[in-house]
Formats: C-alpha cells, structure tokens, sequence
C-alpha cells in the first residue's frame, strides 16, 4: 500500500541532504522511504504565473509541489488559517479575525490542491493529510470520486465547541471532516471536543470514538506525537563531548551560573511574555538567586506578517528591556531573548546545559520541546521540566512540575523549586519521564496511526458519496459538491479575491 502524505509545506531534501529536518520532517519521510510514496503540498513559494506542480524524485519517495498565489498566501495561510483557525483553536476568540474573503481563499486552495492531487492516486494509496490549513482537503477528494482510505491529524487543539462554534462557518467546517476515516489528535480532550463539536454543530451521532454523519463513519482518537529521542539524546550527549560553541560559550559567558531556558517559535500561544514576568516575579520573591541564575529564551520569529506576531515580538522586548532595567546588575543580566533560530545540536546543546526546561504555553497541542529537554538531559544530573497544564505533553508527562502559566506567582515558585531540587528527587522524575517519551517516540507515532487507518474498513469504499444529513446549526451540507462558498463571495479563483491588506 502506498502512502500518500499531504501537508500545507514541502520541502524537496537536495539529493545527499540525510537529516537535516526537524524530527517530524524526517519521521515522515522516513515512513513514506519505507512504504514508498507521495508527498504532495505548497512549495512554500509565491508565484503569479506558474501553476503548475513541480515533481521531483528521491529515492522511493516522490515529491509533487505547487506555488501559491500571493493572494492565496494572503487569504488561505495568513488570513483563514493563522488569523482565524489558529486563535481559534488555542481558545483565543478575542484575537480570531475572521473575513468572508479570507475564508474563500482557503476554501480554494483546498480545492485547488484536490483537484492537483486526485489524478495522481491509486486505488489502494493510503492518503494521510496533516494539519488545520487542509481540514476541507478529504470532503474536497470524495467529490472527486476518491474513495481510498483517507486519514487526517491534527497538530493543535481542538478548543470546545462553544469556542469552535463562534468561528464563522464553523458547522459547515467540521461537517467536511466526515470525510475522513480516520481523525487523529494529541489528547483525549482535543478529540471529546471534537466529537461534540460535531455532534452539536452539525447532528453526527458519537458512540465512544466512532462518530456517524449520514453513511459516513468516523474514528476519533488520541494518537499524542513524539520526537526522535535517541537522535535527540546522542546530538545532546554529543555536544558535551565536542564542548561545541554552544555549550563552550555559555560556559563561559555563564560561569557558575545556573540556566533557565525556554525554546519557543514566537507565537502567542507559547506564553513567552507570561514567561518573562514569571521569571521576574521569581527574582523579586528570592532576591538569593540574583546574579546565580539567567533565562535564556530563544524565540525564532515566525508568521511575522501577521499583525497579532509583531505585536508580541514588541512586547516581549518591552518586557525583557524592563525586567532587566530592574532587576539586573551591572555585571549581570538576568534575560537573554534571542529572536533567531540555532541548529538542532546547538539547540542539544543548551537543553543539555540548563538545569531547568521552562515550557509554559497557554494551550499547546502536545510542545515537542518539553520533550527534546528530557532527551537532552544528562542521566546522572537530570535538569527539571518546568511544563504548562495546557500543553498535551501534560497528559504524558507528570512528572514535570505543572503548572498554570495565567498564575505568575505558581511559576515563579515552580521554578524556585526546581533549581532548589535534590538530585535523588530529579533523578526520579526524569527516569519516569524519559521512560514516558522512549516508549511513545515518533516512530511509535507514525505506526500506530498508519496501523490504525490500515485497519480501518471503509464504510463507502465502492458507493458514491452522498449527502449527509442536516447540520442542527447550519445549512444541508453535501460532500457531493464542492464545499459551500460563503454568501457574498462568487466562485472564482482566489487571485481575483482581495488581498488581506485590504481588509
Ligand atoms: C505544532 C503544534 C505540536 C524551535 N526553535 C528552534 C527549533 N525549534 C523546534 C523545536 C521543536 C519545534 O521547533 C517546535 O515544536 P512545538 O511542538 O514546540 O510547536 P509548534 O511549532 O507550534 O508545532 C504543537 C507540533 O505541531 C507537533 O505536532 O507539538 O503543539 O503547535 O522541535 O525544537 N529548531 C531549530 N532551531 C530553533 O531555533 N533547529
């Protein structure tokens, strides 16, 4: 069975690149090496002119891209995607900017990447599609006859669904996700919102994880991602043995001191700001620890042509520049933020170096990081994990200290904690956790839900698809037509829609 992976980025490894990727990349390209197969998705690039899909093929795996329009980039990935589903879906209904245009793009590009895809199958391809920005993309295949096994996963939370529910469209949204067989989220709690968000938007029947829309049936389960910890822990012990420059520098420009660190795209939902006053309330609360400790938070920019994004990329210097004012010595700053990103060693490198991973999202879908920290640790003299209630790797990982990031003052005790904690106590905590995130790796990931959507016996395999039954919410929604436009946008190429800034 061929496996056929769509995702809304692709990126053609050159030819001897071997793993240059983060862990999900290659864990990835690892199961579509493996099985063989198609990795379909937007090139990343813009262009106005060329539509057509570039192909390349390494190895057993075929590589098949297209450019968006800058239109589409607008309204498709800036607007829909990451202005409206991504705060939406991290429980934050006060920064969803939502626009009638920008929901057209995304609808189109669905479309449009369907319409690309649907030649190139075969009859026994097992189709997994990844991520928010393509929700739509199965519905859209099924109009075009494609009755393969088609799986889905979904990287971020899935908020209740009175939050889903005030997104605009949003029972005609979740209805199109009857098309899959198979739903995979990080939690239990993503996919119990999940079901009842499709049982109260749009009147599916939900039996424990099957869930029922018209002659559609559906599986709803938790599949929590993991990384590739024994790479992650021999790139850590690595670094320690070559004293690469990250880990000789800080070194040095650290001293003594201990190092708090924080790893985060700059991204609202991470709580870097939160984590930046926590850290100061700390110092203020245990005066002891000034010039013995320093935070350390990288943050590579990311979607910076977002509004929400470079707001907090001001906010977080506002609030480093003035924590530092106040709390730093001449000989001594407390917080470092560096807005770039490092190589995956040097990243080792500094995990292996602190003796406290702080990762304090204020909703996370899993946060990959909290588990690269515990793989990078040094088994004889573990650091602690600091870890937010909010993030999925909580579900996992207990053992971390947890903790509400909305609570300043519970942070900044937990990180007291932390550093004041014996080695017996770490080393407790860490051989549990790192037990934790071995046993459900990435590629314990990639099986299971490859087995899972495997396994699964297709309800419609050899008939049509037909309509489903009435939404409660919203209008009669059809998996036998192209997926409803919003009214007030005509059907048209997504170049022909206004470009976000026009809003
Ligand atoms: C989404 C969901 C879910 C960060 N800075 C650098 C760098 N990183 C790497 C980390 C980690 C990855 O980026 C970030 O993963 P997260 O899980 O923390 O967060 P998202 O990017 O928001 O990912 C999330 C994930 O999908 C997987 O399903 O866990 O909840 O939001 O691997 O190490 N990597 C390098 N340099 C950096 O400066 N090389």
């Amino acid at each position: 069975m061929r496996l056929v992976i769509v995702s809304n980025r692709v990126t053609i490894p050159e030819r001897q690149e071997k793993v240059a990727a983060g862990g999900l990349a290659v864990a990835l390209r690892e199961a579509l090496e493996s099985r063989g197969g198609l990795w379909f998705g937007w090139s990343g690039e813009i262009s106005e002119t060329v539509r057509e899909l570039r192909t390349a093929q390494r190895g057993k795996v075929s590589y098949c891209v297209t450019d968006l329009t800058e239109a589409e980039r607008q309204t498709y990935y800036l607007g829909f995607s990451n202005r409206a589903l991504w705060p939406n879906m991290h429980y934050r209904l006060g920064l969803t900017e939502f626009s009638r245009a920008d929901y057209a793009g995304y609808l189109g590009v669905n479309r449009r990447f369907a319409k690309a895809l649907a030649p190139l199958l075969k009859p026994d391809d097992l189709i997994w599609i990844h991520d928010y920005h393509l929700i739509p993309l199965a519905a859209e295949l099924r109009r075009r006859g494609v009755t393969n096994r088609i799986g889905y996963f979904h990287h971020i939370p899935w908020p209740p669904a009175e939050v889903f529910g005030a997104l605009p469209f949003s029972a005609t949204l979740i209805s199109t996700m009857s098309a899959y067989d198979l739903i995979g989220v990080q939690t239990k709690v993503d996919a119990r919102n999940l079901c009842d968000g499709l049982a109260t938007l749009c009147g599916a029947q939900v039996d424990g994880d099957r869930v029922s829309m018209g002659r559609r049936r559906t599986l709803v389960r938790a599949f929590p991602i993991g990384i590739d910890v024994e790479a992650f822990r021999r790139l850590a012990s690595a670094s320690v043995r070559a004293a690469t420059i990250p880990i000789r520098t800080t070194k040095q420009s650290l001293g003594e001191r201990k190092l708090v660190i924080g790893v985060d795209r700059l991204d609202y939902s991470k709580g870097i700001v939160q984590r930046l006053e926590a850290f100061g309330t700390f110092l203020r609360n245990h005066p002891e620890y000034s010039r013995r400790v320093g935070l350390l938070q990288i943050a590579p920019p990311s979607r910076s042509d977002v509004p929400e994004y470079a707001e907090l990329d001001r906010q977080s210097d506002e609030t480093a520049g003035r924590l530092n004012a106040a709390l730093g010595e001449f000989d001594w700053t407390p917080i470092r933020v560096v807005k770039k990103a490092y190589s995956r060693n040097a990243l080792a490198g500094f995990y292996r170096r602190a003796q406290v991973g702080l990762v304090t999202p204020m909703r996370d879908g899993m946060n990959l990081v909290a588990k690269e920290y515990i793989a990078a640790q040094d088994p004889e003299d573990p650091g602690v994990l600091v870890l937010s209630r909010f993030a999925g790797a909580s579900h996992q990982m207990g053992e971390a200290l947890i903790v509400n990031p909305y609570d300043t003052h519970e942070v900044a005790e937990a990180i007291r904690t932390a550093l004041a904690m014996p080695r017996s106590e770490r080393l407790r905590r860490f051989q549990t956790l790192y037990a934790t995130i071995d046993a459900t790796d990435i590629d314990w990931w990639t099986s299971r839900y490859l087995d899972a959507l495997a396994g699964i016996e297709t309800v419609e395999e050899e008939a049509p698809p037909r309509p489903v039954k009435r939404g409660r919410a919203g209008r009669a929604i059809s998996l036998a037509r192209s997926v409803d436009l919003p009214p007030g946008t005509t059907r048209r190429t997504s170049r022909a829609i206004a470009p976000a800034a026009s809003r």
